[in-house]
């Protein structure tokens, strides 16, 4: 039936490129600490202060568009201009994720009295000489609160600057390699030329990140595609790449003859946008883009089979995991003989890791037996080629089965069935879903034993292709009940002597359905958290309410968000927790509020800004089912400020609502409520009412919330003190 083979398709699909997601730029292995550079931010503050405030209306925090030039260099330290939608005026501080990577603000000069709309400004990085090479996230905080994330190239080559008109290979800019090539696709049909010159027999490789690093731009709708092509100095192309790596290029090309080359790029439509930047990474070196196996079982050796390009005599690599290795995917820098390859993408395994054997396993009669819980590692290695594991399960007895594999840079599109040792199928997924992202990987969850027996793992390409770089992962594990914890948003922003809200979402998996507390840790000084809970059952989002003290200092720190669980079993208790993933929002084409996975979830305390105050008649309201109560509200607006504000309890945009701490059968009552503030206006109410059949329920935080709008997705979120809400029991009558 599938012995027939299919015809390879393009593994990396500009399709696939925009809508199968994958998050490699989260995975970096040192995820762990952030660089936080305090600078010395006494001299700016005075002058910044000095400056007398004008008009105060929807003053908006930074929203990062773009880096020149978008790489750095390891070892070095230079100087990039970010360029932002809203003023960046007072930028005191910049923090970058991973490790050896520190930045600083370049402070323009700024003449007395004025007091510019700084979209245009520089930061100098420093990148350590270890630093891993790969992408960074980084914010800088500013007095009207924390940035939108940017994005950083670390590089190992020295960095050469896209210069002046280099639209036609008369006007190439000439490049010494190896070398970073940075520049942007900045206007429609703009083409850009690079000249360089080989030697006989000379190979190199080009390694486009551009597409890819436009996910978490908070305003950029429409996105760069990319398309390199390698020319002779007649012109003619001698190859050309579109969309490896999602929708970004990568080739590997072998010069025969001695000479002068030109490299192209530009978008494959002809579009342009200022803020369309690339770096093109052009070497000699091996280009590691997998290995096999891909995982590694903690307190194990592996050796680490290199796929990818130039690799010559050196194919492999033995390792072992430091102990302090994190769980779960990430990118190592391998060695390679004496040097380290470029990062790869590798899973270390708290499972016991089973790695396919040669022998064919393409049915459930030739499977390869394997004892659960375990972690496979395979290849799906030609196409056609199918993998088959066997499993002995008992009846009733719950397992969940996940690969990993396009997430970590694998070409596999997997393609995952449960079956019966006759082939029956009794479970079948093809993509998976996390949160608020679909992904190529599959995910059969809580998988349940119909009877005591063998049952058999089956895992292809969707497309029946295959090939080296089509390695996988699969976690065959207990399905144990547990949860997610995702934050809506990765940044809340604060003012002194103000409070804000946070928002996180759960989601209960095989069988938990308990109360979950909410806890945080990594608070700038002078800011108190006064931590909620997601309440059992039907609760899905629980929140955080901040508060800065009326003399908290600006500052912006990253902060861990947890959430922590009890579960009865078998007689006892089973604790659960988990760390809250936050959600970059960007703003789609069409007024939409999109979500991408970020790593930092920062917060900022800014200056004092449109409002100074939300205050509440009331803390402790209590309702008894079908009753409605009443809570006035006040705000106090700033000197001047008089646009519109809106009153809510929930985290809404357009009909969604993103973010609601209300115990069930709790409701804002619109009619009986007064929620639009217009001018100088800075008294409203809120009614909430209980449902005849609202659960009873003792004191669950929300925060009633004054927005102000920034742009049709935006909206700047001042958050009163936490205000508990209870449902009695209904009297005896
Ligand atoms: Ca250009
Ligand atoms: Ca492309
Ligand atoms: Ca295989
Ligand atoms: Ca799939």
């Amino acid at each position: 039936m599938i012995s027939s083979k299919k015809k390879r398709v393009v593994q990396h699909s500009s399709f696939l490129a925009r809508y199968s997601i994958f998050i490699r730029k989260l995975l970096s292995a040192r995820r762990v600490a952030m660089k936080h550079i305090t600078l010395t931010i006494a001299v700016l503050l005075a002058s910044y202060l000095g400056i007398p405030r004008t008009s105060r209306a929807q003053t908006s925090y930074p929203m990062l568009m773009s880096l020149t030039p978008v790489a750095a260099q390891v070892g070095q330290t230079s100087e990039h201009t970010i360029k932002s939608r809203y003023t960046m005026l007072g930028a005191y501080d910049v923090l970058v994720n991973g490790e050896g990577v520190t930045g600083e603000i370049v402070h323009p000069e700024v003449k007395e009295g004025e007091k510019p709309n700084l979209q245009t400004m520089n930061v100098r990085f420093t990148v350590a000489p270890d630093a891993q090479g790969g992408v960074r996230d980084f914010r800088i905080g500013t007095p009207n609160g924390v940035s939108t994330l940017g994005q950083l190239v670390i590089a190992r080559d020295a960095v050469a600057k896209e210069d002046g008109d280099n639209n036609t290979r008369d006007k190439a800019n000439a490049i010494t390699l190896p070398a970073t090539v940075c520049g942007a696709i900045e206007r429609a049909e703009d083409v850009d030329y690079f000249k360089f010159t080989v030697e006989a027999g000379q190979a190199l490789n080009f390694h486009v990140r551009s597409q890819r690093l436009q996910d978490r731009i908070h305003d950029l709708q429409q996105h760069v595609d990319p398309i390199l092509s390698l020319r002779d100095a007649n012109g003619t192309t001698l190859a050309a790449s579109d969309n490896y790596f999602y929708a970004d290029p990568f080739m590997d090309y072998k010069f025969e003859r001695a000479g002068e080359y030109f490299l192209e790029i530009r978008d494959v439509r002809y579009q342009g946008n200022q803020y369309w930047e690339y770096a093109i990474e052009i070497n000699d070196r091996p280009f590691v883009t997998n290995v096999h196996p891909m995982a590694i079982g903690r307190g194990q050796q592996t050796k680490f089979e290199f796929v990818g390009y130039r690799l010559a005599d050196q194919r492999a690599a033995f390792v072992s995991i430091p102990l302090d290795k994190p769980s779960g995917p990430q990118w190592w820098e391998l060695p390679m003989g004496a040097a380290v390859t470029n990062p790869a993408p590798v899973v270390v395994s708290d499972l016991p890791v089973f790695t396919e054997r040669q022998s064919e396993n393409n049915t459930p009669e030739t499977a390869q037996q394997v004892a659960l819980p375990v972690g496979i590692t395979g290849r799906v290695d030609s196409d056609s080629d199918i993998d088959c594991y066997s499993f002995a399960a008992m009846k009733g007895e719950q397992f969940s089965f996940e690969v990993l594999a396009r997430r970590q840079q694998s070409a596999l599109d997997s393609h995952l069935r449960i079956l019966d040792v006759n082939g029956k199928q009794l479970a079948l997924n093809d993509d998976m879903r996390l949160g608020k992202r679909g992904f190529a990987d599959s995910w059969v969850e809580n998988w349940t034993g119909p009877a005591d027996g063998i049952y058999v793992i089956e895992v292809r390409d969707l497309h029946l292709r295959g090939g080296s770089d089509f390695v996988y992962f699969i976690k065959a594990t207990r399905s144990l009940p547990y949860f997610e914890l995702y934050i809506d948003t990765d940044k809340t922003q604060l003012t002194a002597g103000t409070s804000g809200v946070m928002f996180v979402r759960t989601v209960r998996k095989n069988g938990f359905d308990g109360e979950i507390q909410l806890g945080i840790s990594g608070l700038p000084n002078g800011v108190e958290a006064s931590c909620g809970r997601i309440l059992a059952g039907k609760g899905q989002d629980g929140c955080i309410v901040l508060t800065a003290k009326a003399d908290a200092a600006m500052a912006i720190s990253n902060v861990q968000i947890t959430g922590t669980a009890k579960h009865p079993m078998d007689g006892g208790e089973l604790l659960l927790e988990a760390s809250a993933k936050p959600y970059q929002e960007t703003y789609q084409p069409g007024g939409g509020r999109g979500h991408w996975p970020a790593e930092m979830h920062t917060v900022s305390v800014g200056q004092p800004s449109d409002i100074v105050g939300v205050t509440l008649s009331e803390y402790d309201v209590k309702l008894k089912p079908g009753e409605s109560k009443e809570i006035d509200i006040k705000i106090e607006r700033a000197e001047g400020f008089e646009k519109n504000v809106t009153l809510d309890v929930t985290y809404n945009h357009l009909n969604s609502v993103y973010g609601s701490s209300l115990p069930q059968g709790v409701t804002l009552d619109k009619p009986k409520s007064k929620t639009l503030l217009t001018g100088k206006t800075a008294e409203g109410k809120i009614t909430l009412t209980a449902t005849k059949d609202a659960p009873t329920v003792a004191k669950q935080q929300v925060s009633v919330m004054a927005n102000v709008s920034l742009n049709f997705v935006m909206k700047a979120t001042y958050a009163s003190k936490p205000l508990l809400v209870t449902v009695e029991a209904v009297a005896a009558e």
